[in-house]
């Protein structure tokens, strides 16, 4: 087994196989006089075949990926992945932030004085915790759904702050929506007159209905730029 292998982990090496080909296939293609303009730092290198990043070479050790670093580093002949490179920043709030931390500094009207990641940051954990701690106790009525969203701690404070604001954008949704607040929650109450929609709201249960709507990608900029609280907050 060669080296990049045992290093992406034996258990892996499959899942790394059809990711590496997935990517090569939607990799941009090399830039031309390429090879030229990095022709001595592949000198080094196994096959000297194109490295993955688009600009210059940090340094013989530094390649972005695991993948194509161990072969190169042991002068073995690896197999070729063209122009592939990571494309994943990490967890998903990571990323999030990533995202719009790039469209900030990409906007030479971004007020700096303004700016609030911090902000954005509690609101993308308040997030994790509605989606993946809360607890949701879903009751089916006649024309709708009732749901009793509870947690613990920081949970029962971030169910408190996005619940009952995501009711408010329900209506433009032409349900009728409301919360009464528990003591370590929420109660959220979705009905709606017409039969099949009742039925929908059943089944798209607590999540289902959280996910509505387009809000939160304009709200997370709104909050990272200092313009508004996400959420009425
Ligand atoms: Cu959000």
């Amino acid at each position: 087994m060669s080296s990049w292998f045992w290093k992406a982990g034996a258990a892996g090496a499959a899942i790394v196989a059809a990711t590496i080909y997935a990517a090569a296939q939607m990799a941009p293609p090399m830039a031309p006089g390429y090879s030229g303009m990095h022709g001595a730092m592949g000198a080094g290198a196994a096959g000297g075949h194109p490295h993955m990043m688009e600009g210059p070479r940090p340094g013989p050790m530094q390649g972005p990926s695991a993948m194509s670093g161990p072969a190169e580093s042991h002068g073995m002949s690896a197999p070729r992945f063209g122009s592939m490179r990571p494309t994943m920043p990490g967890q998903d709030a990571f990323g999030a932030i990533q995202e719009i931390v790039q469209i900030l500094q990409a906007d030479p009207a971004t007020d700096w004085s303004k700016v609030n990641i911090a902000a954005l940051r509690e609101h993308l954990i308040d997030m994790n915790e509605v989606t993946l701690r809360a607890k949701a106790d879903e009751r089916p009525l006649a024309n709708g759904v009732e749901i009793a969203v509870t947690g613990k701690g920081r949970t029962v404070a971030a169910i408190k702050r996005m619940v009952p604001a995501h009711v408010r954008e329900l209506a433009k949704l032409g349900w009728s929506a409301k919360t009464e607040d528990l003591p370590d929650g929420v109660k959220m109450t979705v009905t709606s007159a017409d039969p099949k929609e009742a039925l929908k709201l059943k089944a798209l249960g607590f999540l289902g209905i959280m996910v509505q709507g387009g809000h939160h990608q304009p709200h997370h900029l709104m909050m990272a730029r200092g313009e508004m609280g996400v959420h009425q907050r």
